[in-house]
């Protein structure tokens, strides 16, 4: 296991499209490890393989307060089943800012295990929200482009000049 770095907003490299899995293998499963313990540190409620530029379609999750309930998804497929919900998400990769996104309530996630078993899972609440966040990294999709222009451009610039301020004192 390893703690990974997380690439920073407005890398390039988070718009890259994940590639499917086409095998569940040993080294499919030390990258969910790492990813997890990687999440842990940070910390963190989820992280996609993109954030630490490994561009596979794997995303891990975990929402509870013990911290005791991950979950993995490999090449997962979201199917909208009903209703909209409105919460404040951040991200690893933007750190330090949290605005409202609006996203579909109850999903259905189809995807495959570490043991690449296919499986579904129906849910909804802040683990979906989490769910639909990770799977958008995959398609390069930052929440911040849920936001308005001005918004959005307001982050960009506050993170740039943490940016330089950090690279100054270091
Ligand atoms: O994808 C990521 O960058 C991880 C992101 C996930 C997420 C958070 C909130 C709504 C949707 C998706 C984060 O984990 S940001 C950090 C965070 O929310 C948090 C950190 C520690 C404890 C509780 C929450
Ligand atoms: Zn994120």
């Amino acid at each position: 296991m390893a703690l990974l770095p997380i690439l920073q907003y407005p890398d390039p490299r988070l718009r890259t499209r994940a590639q499917t899995v086409v095998e569940v293998t040993d080294e499919t499963r030390q990258l969910v490890a790492s990813m997890f313990e990687t999440m842990y540190a940070a910390p963190g409620v989820g992280l996609s393989a993109s954030q630490v530029d490994v561009h596979q379609r794997i995303i891990v999750v975990d929402v509870s307060k013990e911290r005791n309930e991950p979950h993995v998804f490999i090449n997962p497929e979201i199917e909208i089943v009903d209703g909209m919900q409105r919460l404040e998400e951040g991200c690893l990769s933007i750190p330090g800012f949290y605005e409202a996104v609006s996203r579909a309530d109850r999903i259905r996630v189809s995807a495959m295990d570490e043991q690449g078993e296919a499986f579904s899972l129906e849910t909804d609440g802040y683990l979906s929200v989490c769910i639909q966040h990770e799977c958008d990294h995959l398609d390069g999709k930052l929440f911040v482009d849920y936001l308005s222009n001005l918004k959005r451009g307001r982050i960009r610039k506050k993170l740039a000049k943490l940016q330089r301020e950090n690279r100054v004192r270091r």
